[in-house]
């Protein structure tokens, strides 16, 4: 059954390798975390925090673009959303899932200090609103992001971010659009307290992954649409970052059962498996393109290597992850551990 409504979600997808560039630099992570800043759920977020977020996500989301070279930005937004269009095609359904997402939350935690932000980053816990997500404080028009969105396109109406336009996406495209979502209460079910057992409860790595991917990962999408469910570029909605932190929860407590082997345990692809492309979508990565267009020269002559670091197809700790310029790149080690050093955090 998720896998038939799966393909209703919507995206893409693409063949192409990409343009090789030379190994970036890493900066060397501190090596200590003494206080963890605190993930909370937006449901125990103050008042005042929650406005000092808000305000600082659509500062992101107004300020133009800075790096000059991802195609289509026009804000410093687009490029936080460029980035995760431009890595599409490595980052889901390979072994950099989990790495790649939490190290993309550190890059919005960068652009949300640019903007001043001096507070912690929330996250959601979706099992608290599960089958009723339009009900969750995280959509409160006045101390949310706004609800469901309206009319055709569903277009987000109220809330802070009322009416705004995302200038990258859909899919490989570069079509301004409003920035959208469509919550469906009934598919939220899936984000309940035994979904998110389930998901924590692989054996290894590669069962870990497809559980929470699979999971509440795919069932959050799908119950939300963000940016009509875009697979490539659903980041638009600031609604995302708090998704990928619950789902980056998810990965943590799983680690969190046996640090000794977890911190150091990281397997799979780094970049899709044509044949397959995203799990969820039959057909494989050519037939998924028909849906959401394959990596113009434009994207492809700025994505990076997917095997750097690694030094062929098998994911590494080794395996160097960028976001173009945003901040350092990081390796997959640095970011295995939330209170690495690199990392300095805690959800509370
Ligand atoms: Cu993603």
């Amino acid at each position: 059954m998720t896998k038939l409504l799966l393909r209703l979600l919507a995206v893409f997808a693409a063949v192409g390798l990409v343009a090789a560039l030379p190994a970036a630099e890493v900066d060397t992570p501190a090596q200590t975390c003494t206080t963890p800043s605190k993930r909370r759920s937006w449901h125990d977020v103050s008042e005042t925090d929650k406005k000092a977020y808000l305000t600082a996500v659509r500062c992101v989301m107004t300020s133009p673009q800075k790096l000059n070279r991802l195609p289509g930005a026009k804000t410093r937004w687009d490029e936080l959303v460029s980035l995760h269009q431009i890595h599409a095609l490595q980052i889901h359904t390979t072994g950099q899932f989990l790495p790649y997402h939490r190290y993309y939350i550190k890059t919005l935690e960068f652009l949300l200090q640019e903007c001043g932000f001096k507070g912690d980053i929330p996250y959601w816990n979706e099992t608290r609103d599960a089958g009723k997500f339009s009900k969750s404080p995280v959509f409160d028009p006045v101390l949310g992001f706004g609800g469901s969105g309206k009319g055709g396109q569903n277009c987000v109406t109220d809330g802070p971010f009322a009416n705004l336009t995302i200038n990258i996406g859909p899919g490989f495209k570069s079509e301004p659009r409003c920035l959208n979502r469509r919550i469906t209460d009934a598919l939220s079910g899936g984000t309940g307290q035994s979904y998110y057992n389930t998901a924590i409860s692989g054996a290894k790595y590669p069962q870990a992954l497809d559980a929470i991917y699979s999971g509440p990962h795919l069932i959050g999408h799908m119950a939300l649409a963000m940016m009509n469910g875009d697979s490539i570029t659903s980041s638009g909605d600031p609604v995302f970052f708090l998704h990928h932190g619950y789902v980056d929860k998810m990965w943590w407590d799983w680690q969190s059962k046996d640090k000794t082997v977890r911190l150091k345990e990281i397997s799979g692809l780094n970049a899709q498996d044509p044949a397959v492309g995203f799990s969820e979508f039959s057909g494989g990565m050519e037939a998924e393109s028909a849906m959401w267009g394959k990596p113009t020269a434009a994207i492809l002559a700025v994505t990076p290597n997917p095997q750097s670091g690694d030094g062929g197809p098998t994911l590494t700790l080794g395996h160097i992850m960028s976001s173009l310029g945003i901040i350092p790149n990081a390796t997959v080690a640095d970011v295995m551990d939330i209170k690495g050093g690199y990392l300095c955090y805690e959800y509370v």
